[in-house]
């Protein structure tokens, strides 16, 4: 499917499906004001198809001229619109009956059904938003974090399409320099290739790098990271991930190896969407049951991308427990040490075992003492300087990434080549630059774009 230029006008219910107080369909296209007009009365009898930004109340009527909703008639006229384009925004009530037969009454009227996405898409093929703003937009409804709607919000008010245009610019800056030098070697030239020209390079490398980490807090962000708690039985795993979750979910008991499944829940901790897992008590057992719930629990622990390892601080370390630690340094994540009990009386010289934690914990899960302190550490040591991060433009998708790590390359080695001929320099300057558009979307196949946006829900 290849997208089709915008001479036909598409329209779509886009509010979610339900009943809600409002509902609106949405028209864009050089239609659409033409087309409200054959469905919509105005109280006031104007003619709106003359109209322009602004808002009309009257009444859709079906073929039989038998009214179907009231409604609100929002217009916004091109290019001051979502998709630049002339836009008409029916407000009715929102249930799905009424919206349909809304939405059936302008496709009689010559409008085409929207494919997913296409509202967005028209913004971006009408060069008023890039791909950067039109995928920020999709996070924008899927935020489930304020954090995540902060990142969303910068990159959709076209923060970071302004840095990845101004990279570009200096980049095409510098290929100019270098065609230049290029088309008249032999001509008396001023010199074009100045320790100037690899001091911008120097500029626009250090942007890039910082962009290229910038999409780690990104992705952290939408996808969320995965925790697990591990431990002995009985060190308070469960009522730790219960006072995380402030919920009892877990089943917390004296008796050990009462976990014996893994119960995995989702929790926001400092904005960032977290996958908790709470596992069984890893220790030798003859029981089936509890056998299969520690290989689960290992399981677990090599999929999470950090992990708690409790222990209880009123009771002897015992061999177990470093060798467990032992196993847990060999997943290669960051493990927290957390010391549980700590309302109880310590056991004096309490050993810890030897492996390089990310990080140590003292808590008690029956008192609360030290578990601000805890999430605390869990976010820092996920997200690093969250809020510092938010402050500045971050990509946010793993193709933004590669991309720019692609562009980033190029122009390191550039940088490691001084003496390159300026045909090379050219060659990797427009390939740094095509990497850089494939962000923006200005080199982006039209296959990639119908992906992007065939994620989007129709109406979008
Ligand atoms: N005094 C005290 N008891 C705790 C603490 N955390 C857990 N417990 C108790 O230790 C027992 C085992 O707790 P549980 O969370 O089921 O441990 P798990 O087997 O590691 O999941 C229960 O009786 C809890 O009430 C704590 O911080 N202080
Ligand atoms: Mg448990």
């Amino acid at each position: 499917m290849s997208y089709l230029y915008s001479d036909d006008t598409i329209a779509a219910i886009s509010t979610p499906p339900g009943e809600g107080g409002v509902g609106i369909v949405r028209l864009s296209g050089p239609a659409s004001l033409s087309i409200a007009a054959k469905v919509f009365v105005s109280s006031r009898a104007k003619n709106i198809s003359k109209g322009s930004q602004r808002v009309y109340h009257g009444h859709v009527l079906d073929e039989e001229g038998n009214p179907l909703d009231e409604v609100l008639l929002h217009i916004m006229r091109a290019p001051h619109s979502y998709t630049a384009e002339d836009v008409v925004e029916i407000n009715g009530h929102g249930g799905r009956a009424s919206l349909q037969a809304i939405l059936e009454c302008v496709l009689a009227q010559g409008a085409r059904l929207a494919q997913p996405g296409e509202f967005t898409r028209r913004a971006f093929v009408n060069g008023r938003i890039d791909l950067t703003r039109a995928e920020a937009v999709m996070d924008l409804i899927h935020a489930k974090t304020r954090a995540a709607l902060r990142m969303a919000e910068s990159a959709s008010s076209g923060r970071l399409a302004g840095q990845l245009q101004a990279l570009a610019n200096l980049l095409k800056e510098c290929l100019a320099l270098a065609e230049a030098a290029v088309d008249f070697p032999e001509e008396d030239l001023p010199e074009l290739i100045t320790p100037a020209f690899f001091a911008r390079l120097e500029k626009a490398k250090e942007e890039m790098a910082a962009l290229v980490k910038s999409t780690d807090t990104g992705l952290l962000l939408q996808e969320g990271a995965s925790i697990a708690i591990v431990g002995r039985p009985n060190v308070g795993k469960s009522s730790i991930f219960n006072l995380l979750l402030r919920d009892a979910r877990a089943i917390v008991s004296p008796e050990p190896g009462t976990t014996r499944d893994q119960i995995e829940e989702t929790l926001t901790l400092g904005g960032i969407p977290v996958r908790l897992c709470d596992t069984a008590g890893l220790r030798k057992t003859e029981h089936a049951v509890e056998s299969q719930g520690i290989e689960r629990s290992r399981q677990a622990a090599r999929r999470a991308a950090l992990l708690l390892f409790v222990a209880d601080a009123s009771s002897e370390a015992e061999e177990e427990e470093s060798l467990l630690a032992e196993e847990m340094r060999q997943l290669e994540v960051p493990v927290v040490f957390v010391l549980n009990k700590i309302d109880l009386p310590a056991v004096a010289e309490r050993k810890i075992p030897d492996i390089p934690f990310a990080a140590l914990c003292h808590v008690s899960a029956m008192t609360g003492e030290g578990m601000e302190e805890l999430e605390k550490t869990l976010v820092s040591l996920l997200a690093g300087d969250l809020e510092g991060a938010l402050d500045s433009p971050a990509l946010f998708r793993s193709h933004q990434k590669d991309s720019m790590q692609r562009a980033l390359k190029c122009v390191q080695a550039l940088l490691e080549n001084r003496d390159a001929s300026p045909e090379i320099l050219a060659l990797e300057l427009r390939d740094a630059l095509s990497a850089l558009g494939s962000i923006t979307g200005e080199t982006t196949s039209e296959e990639v774009l119908d992906i992007i946006f065939g994620s989007f829900c129709i109406g979008k």
